[in-house]
């Protein structure tokens, strides 16, 4: 093992989000070291067995249910506590409940190593990435939401299907809340520098429906949530992505939360916009040319999360 290869996550909170992101980040050899903490420690000392019984099919990895001072070396810490949507429920119903258990997790977990990311999952996740910046006094960098990383990944995979290319070729982004205000950000899809309506007719495809498209990337979670109940595995995944940019250092694109801090006119909340991410974190916000609708959508967006955050007693 090299010394480049020695790093460590830690996941606090191992139901089915926190596991299906351990799951992920273990097979991605991304991590020597894989700590699980919950407060349900049978719950993470079941999944920490589970995932290491595999041990012998991926790259060396240390795995273990840990305390939160097992968190505080850890590169990225990455908090899935708390309650889920049930059916019918927003996310910002969710708020009360997940900030209480932020705070009691917060308590028990900071400080942090200088450079540790805290990485949240949990929803209302701009809302609780907005707290969490606030309650730990980390610099705003250092403090992510996953935010609409998971949105961007339904759009381009919806747009993919109807427009029968890989999602990989396909640039679209969601930005804005990660929740119902979400804003797909139609004016810069593009499939090889094409519009994504020029494409449909070189691909020979009817022309789509954007207020389709968007519909269903935005009930996406609620579609899943009526028929399973959670939603986890494809949330697993693009959290991996976020933490292989970061430890990898790669300053990829992608739609994560983070203190907004003027760009549109917009500051004080938390929500996602095209944004670098590399081992400092979230490095630069890219203030991308959005169209006059879209930016009023941004805008009614971050009014929305401004009266749950004042709401809060931060
Ligand atoms: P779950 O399966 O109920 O797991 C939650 C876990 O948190 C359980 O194991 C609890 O024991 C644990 N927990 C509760 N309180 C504490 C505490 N104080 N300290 C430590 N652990 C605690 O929920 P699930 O895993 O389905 O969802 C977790 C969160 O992720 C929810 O808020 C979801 O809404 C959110 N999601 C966020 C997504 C995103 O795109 N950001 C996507 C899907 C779900």
């Amino acid at each position: 093992m090299t010394v480049d290869d020695k790093r460590k996550i830690a996941v606090v909170g191992v139901g089915a989000v926190g596991s299906a992101t351990a799951y992920a980040v273990m097979i991605s050899g991304l991590v020597s070291e894989l700590v699980l903490v919950d407060i349900n420690r049978e719950r993470a000392e079941g999944e920490a067995m589970d995932l290491a019984h595999g041990a012998s099919f991926i790259k060396p990895i240390r795995i273990y249910a840990g305390e939160y001072k097992d968190c505080r070396d850890a590169d990225i810490v990455i908090f899935c506590a708390g309650a889920n949507q049930k059916p019918g429920e927003t996310r910002l119903d969710l708020v009360q409940r997940n900030f209480a258990v932020l705070k009691d997790v917060l308590e028990n977990l900071m400080p942090l190593k200088d450079d540790g990311i805290l990485l949240m999952v949990s929803n209302p996740v701009d809302i609780l990435t907005y707290a969490a910046l606030r309650l730990t006094r980390l610099p705003p960098a250092q403090v992510i939401g996953s935010g609409t990383v998971l949105d961007s990944s339904r759009f381009r995979y919806l747009l993919s299907q109807y427009c029968q290319v890989e999602p990989r070729n396909i640039h679209a982004y969601v930005v804005g809340e990660h929740g119902d205000t979400e804003v797909p950000l139609w004016s810069l899809a593009n499939i090889a520098g094409m519009p994504v309506q020029e494409f449909c007719c070189w691909r020979g495809v009817p022309c789509l429906d954007p207020e389709e498209i968007s519909r269903r990337v935005r009930e996406a979670a609620y579609e899943v949530i009526a028929r399973k109940g959670a939603t986890y595995y494809a949330i697993g995944l693009a959290v991996k992505r976020i933490c292989e940019s970061i430890l990898r250092d790669e300053n990829s694109i992608l739609t994560v939360s983070g203190l907004v801090d003027g760009e549109y006119g917009i500051s004080g909340v938390c929500l996602s916009l095209p944004s670098i991410v590399n081992r400092t974190g979230r490095a630069r916000v890219l203030a991308v040319p959005l169209a006059a609708r879209e930016e009023e959508a941004l805008h009614h967006s971050a009014r929305t999360l401004q009266s749950i955050i004042a709401q809060l007693d931060l």
